[in-house]
C-alpha cells in the first residue's frame, strides 16, 4: 500500500488518495406498482430518504408516470439498507413497493 501521510517535524500534514478517495456511490431506485397508495410512497420518501414533503411528492409522481425514479445516490451498505427498510416497511403495511440498487 502506498505511503498514506506526509509528515514534516512532528506532525501529520496530510492523508492523500488512499484514505480520501469517496467510496463509489449506488442510486437507490423506486419502482412504481399498481396497489400501493400515493401517501404511502410519499411517507417513505420522507422517513427513509429525508425528502421535504414537495420533492418526495415530486418523485412520488415520477414513479407514478415513468415508472421508476431516483430516491438518492449512498455508498453500496448504506443503499442496500434503504432498500431493505423500503421493503421491511412495504410489507409491514401490505403493500408490494420495490427499490432497486444501481450502480451510478
Ligand atoms: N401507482 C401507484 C398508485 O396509483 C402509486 C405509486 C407511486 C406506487 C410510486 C409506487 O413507487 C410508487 N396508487
Amino acid at each position: 500500500m502506498a505511503d498514506t501521510r506526509h509528515q514534516q517535524g512532528e506532525g501529520v500534514l496530510e492523508r492523500t488518495r488512499d484514505e480520501v478517495k469517496e467510496p463509489p456511490l449506488f442510486k437507490v431506485i423506486l419502482l412504481n406498482d399498481d396497489y400501493t397508495t400515493m401517501d404511502f410512497v410519499v411517507v417513505i420518501l420522507e422517513d427513509v430518504f429525508h425528502k421535504t414533503p414537495a420533492e418526495a411528492y415530486r418523485i412520488m409522481m415520477q414513479v407514478h408516470t415513468q415508472g421508476k425514479g431516483l430516491c438518492g445516490m449512498y455508498p453500496f451498505e448504506v443503499a442496500e439498507t434503504k432498500v431493505s427498510t423500503v421493503h421491511d416497511r412495504a410489507r409491514e403495511n401490505g403493500f408490494p413497493l420495490r427499490a432497486s440498487l444501481e450502480e451510478a
